[in-house]
């Protein structure tokens, strides 16, 4: 193996905590270890109580020592992990001993998990659900990335790669002996109906309404409404806290103010906007040009109407969409049509009954697709290209112009679908994937 330098770095969370790991992966660990750790090299995979010690044998701290020989580690390389008590100096000192070794320097953010893909331990997706997992915060988002990290989106991808190898190997047949007694329908047909179940499988997994990067990044909801309905009001009711600022003076909110919550079990962005109406003010204009594009990109718009002052929403209202009557305490009773909600922002009359709806559709959009194959914008992307390949292949084929040019298409599908779990063109990708990640993993 080649020598590159023994990395290191606090895998467990901040400090102060019971305990600390640090951790260490390279050629160097059992040098490292035989010189501070009294025990010497742990024995592999036993968990060994030892004193640690810095070059001119003061006591860093006790703890136990974990050895994972490589290829059998997380990284693929030999792997050291101390569990120390957690304190943030004998963090410092242990660190600081540990990188005044030669050829032993911190790890950078994923550099463990960069050198288990280069080891081919695991695959991009893999790698992504490892980061994802870590950064759960739901069941859902859980879930989502413990099935990607155990090879859930591999196999999905794996299994559309060789069937298009498949289907590229029967174009190259083509190409290499034309009309070889059969009429070119009976050869090209077999082919473009294997193409077109692999079209309408991958349209499946982009036809997903953004479900699977939803449940990683977050449900969208926009509140919207003309100035002064209590829309800043309402924001701050739901989040507990004055995120917004609330005036009786007309466009007051200008920019979008965004709160996350986690309702209905997912991670949901709540926005307030800045009220919709004609404004000579370029300030507010650019806030009101805001707002409405936060509502066309929102799941869900929660439209406030002024119940002391009621006038029609404004901008389209989608069937998911929630009306409220707010000011329920200024004008009550309320001739609220059916479906609308009355509620009140300043004593949180029918909150509940708001924040059961809100979770009941983020829920059920999240359960909307059983198991979504995007979980990232840059997996949407190749699959989008890999698609829009396989489409062009399927045309040229089919209208008989040129196998060859069918068959490069085909090969730049698989090459998209390829890097998408990194066995290609990863170059490019592999800074911006790993550099999400904490440091330590
Ligand atoms: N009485 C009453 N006043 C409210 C309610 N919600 C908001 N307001 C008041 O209406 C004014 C405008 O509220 P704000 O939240 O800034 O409205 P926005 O312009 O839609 O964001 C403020 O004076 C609020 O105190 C409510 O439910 N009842
Ligand atoms: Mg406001």
């Amino acid at each position: 193996m080649s020598e590159r330098d023994t990395i290191c770095a606090l895998a467990s969370g901040q400090p102060p905590a019971a305990i600390c790991i640090i951790r260490l992966s390279g050629d160097r660990v059992w040098k490292l270890a035989g010189e501070l750790l009294e025990c010497g090299l742990p024995e592999p995979r036993r968990a060994t109580l030892t004193k640690f010690r810095d070059e001119d044998g003061n006591l860093i701290d006790e703890g136990l020592a974990l050895f994972m020989p490589g290829p059998h580690s997380y990284t693929g390389e030999d792997t050291l992990e101390l569990y120390l008590h957690g304190g943030p100096y004998v963090i410092k000192y242990s660190l600081e001993t540990l990188t005044q070794q030669p050829g032993v320097r911190l790890a950078e953010p994923g550099e463990f998990t960069r050198r288990a893909f280069e080891a081919g331990k695991l695959d991009l997706t893999e790698a992504e659900g490892v980061a994802d997992i870590i950064e759960a915060e739901t069941e859902a988002q859980k879930a989502q990335a413990l099935r990607q990290l155990t090879g859930g989106l591999t196999e999905i991808y794996d299994r559309w790669r060789a069937e298009l190898t498949g289907v590229l190997a029967l174009i190259e047949v083509m190409v290499d002996f034309p009309d070889e007694g059969d009429t070119p329908d009976d050869t090209v047909r077999p082919i473009l109906e294997k193409l077109d179940r692999l079209i309408a499988e991958l349209e499946d997994a982009l036809g997903d309404r953004g479900v699977g990067e939803k449940i990683r990044d977050g449900f969208r909801i926009a509140i919207v409404g003309p100035p002064n309905a209590g829309k800043s009001s309402l924001l701050n009711r739901i989040a507990r806290r004055e995120a917004a600022i609330v005036t009786d003076i007309a466009g007051t909110t200008r920019d979008i103010v965004e709160v996350r919550l986690v309702l209905g079990g997912q991670v949901v962005w709540l926005a307030d906007t800045a009220g919709l109406r004609e404004t000579a003010d370029v300030v507010e204009a650019e806030g009101v040009r805001r707002a409405e594009r936060a509502a066309l990109e929102a799941d869900l718009r929660i439209h406030v109407i002024d119940a002391a002052d009621p006038e029609p929403p404004k901008g389209p209202v989608e069937s998911q969409d929630i009306i409220v009557f707010n000011k329920a305490d200024l004008r009550s009773p309320l001739l609220a049509p059916d479906g609308a909600l009355t509620i009140s922002a300043a004593t949180g009359e029918g909150i509940d009954t708001l924040e059961r709806w809100i979770s009941s559709f983020v829920s059920q959009r999240a359960a909307s697709v059983e198991a979504p194959v995007i979980t990232r914008a840059r997996h949407r992307e190749k699959l989008s290209a890999g698609l829009a390949s396989l489409v062009t292949a399927r045309q040229l084929l089919e209208e008989g112009v040129g196998a060859e040019l069918a068959a490069e298409d085909v090969r730049m599908a698989i090459r998209q679908l390829g890097a998408i779990v990194g066995s290609v063109g990863v170059e490019d990708v592999l800074g911006a994937v790993f550099s999400q990640f904490c440091i330590g993993k």
